[in-house]
């Protein structure tokens, strides 16, 4: 039998959001449970020991914006009005799926879209607390996991022991580790793949249902394009400029963005957001005694500009411009996000004190500023 090449692996993989709707249906079919998610900060750990699927419901597509208008201000960050939008239509097998739906208090939009959520959907909110560095911060997290706990219990009749815990803080932590070893051959100059490539990879594993699967399908991956450069591949330019890309979660406006600075002379090798990074590079301490409090430690790691202050992103992304011997930084702001609005200026000055250029591009999910940021980011790339 021929043996597939990489590029048309990878295009395997963009399709596992389309594809992962059947896959869904079939844990429906078989009596699975499945909870919709909304965001880096959910628990997977605590749902993958009561026997609960995760899917991730973030709107990622304009279609759905004009619906959710109908009910939202129109001055909304385009992830929550697309999310709500597919909801309120019922245009999301996802959504359509999910017994439960998960969301935590992290910006003020998703807050309050989660309330009228809740009219269609059962939702339940999770209080993240903000004040990082108070001392108090991590037993209130931990209080919240215990709640979700014990209504995912409740719920679906499940029990959740410290052995299933940690059996699943071991499991996810294979799939961060598999996703960073991924992700870090980015850091080879040149760098052995387009972003837009490898992010269908990485993307994949929240729509497959079956960790294990996705765990194996990701070591593949690198394995494959680890052979193939050192087989003397070589599909990017060493002339290309290294980018950064940091910011909003960037699925529903990668082309114009990631696409477009790939198309100018430029490739991205790290992606710090949430559909990168920021999301796989902490691990849980799987020995530690207290299970659940290792859990909440490792979420509370994590950056967001919805934390006061966001000290553990811009330490992130100083060791990640290091690492990954960046050219450039290319932030991206999903329109009326405030949090990462606001805080550019932090990054800006993050990213220039380490004598390095700075862009920041606000958009949302249509194609009406497309042209704009073309010309936006191939001046910046030009620049480097
Ligand atoms: S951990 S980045 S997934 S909160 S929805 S804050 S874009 S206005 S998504 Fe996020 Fe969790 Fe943080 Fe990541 Fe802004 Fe829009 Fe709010 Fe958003």
């Amino acid at each position: 039998m021929e043996q597939k090449q990489l590029p048309e692996k990878f295009q395997e993989f963009s399709e596992a959001r389309k594809n992962g709707f059947l896959r869904a249906k079939a844990v429906k079919d078989a009596g699975g449970k499945i909870a919709g998610t909304f965001c880096t900060y959910t628990p997977n750990e605590v749902f993958d020991a009561a026997g609960v699927y995760t899917v991730s419901l973030c709107g990622t597509s304009d279609e759905t914006v004009a619906a959710a208008e109908a009910e939202l201000p129109k001055n909304l960050c385009p992830l929550i009005k697309s999310s709500y939008g597919f909801a309120v239509s019922d245009k999301c097998p996802y959504t359509y799926f999910s017994d439960l739906i998960v969301g935590e208090t992290t910006c003020d939009g998703k807050k309050k879209m989660y309330e009228l959520l809740g009219r269609l959907k059962d939702v339940h909110v999770m209080h993240l607390p903000q004040g990082i560095g108070r001392p108090y911060t991590a037993e209130l997290w931990r209080r919240e996991l215990e709640y979700l706990k014990t209504l995912l219990e409740e719920k679906f009749g499940a029990e959740i022991t410290d052995e299933k815990l940690r059996a699943a803080c071991r499991l996810r932590n294979r799939l961060r580790r598999a996703k960073l070893e991924l992700m870090e051959l980015q850091k080879l100059c040149p760098p052995p793949a387009n972003y837009t490539d490898l992010y269908h990879v990485i993307d994949s594993a929240n729509f497959s249902f079956d960790v294990e699967q996705s765990i194996r399908a990701i070591e593949e991956m690198t394995a494959e394009i680890r052979a193939a450069y050192e087989a003397g591949q070589r599909p990017v330019s060493p002339h290309r400029k290294r980018i950064l890309i940091t910011g909003c979660p960037s699925t529903g406006v990668l082309q114009k963005t990631v696409g477009e600075i790939e198309k100018s002379g430029g490739v991205v090798v790290c992606m710090e957001n949430c559909n990168g990074l920021k999301a796989a590079i902490q691990m849980v301490d799987e020995q530690a005694p207290d299970i659940l409090q290792a859990i909440a430690d490792r979420y509370l790691e994590i950056g967001c500009a919805v934390m006061s202050p966001d000290t553990k992103r811009m330490e992130l992304l100083q060791r990640l411009l290091q690492e990954y011997r960046i050219d450039g930084v290319v932030e991206i702001i999903l329109q009326a996000c405030h949090p990462y609005a606001i805080e550019r200026q932090q990054v800006r000055e993050t990213v220039r004190q380490m004598g390095l250029p700075y862009i920041a591009v606000e958009t949302d999910y249509s194609q009406s500023d497309a042209g704009q940021l073309s010309t936006r980011l191939s001046a910046f790339i030009e620049m480097l």
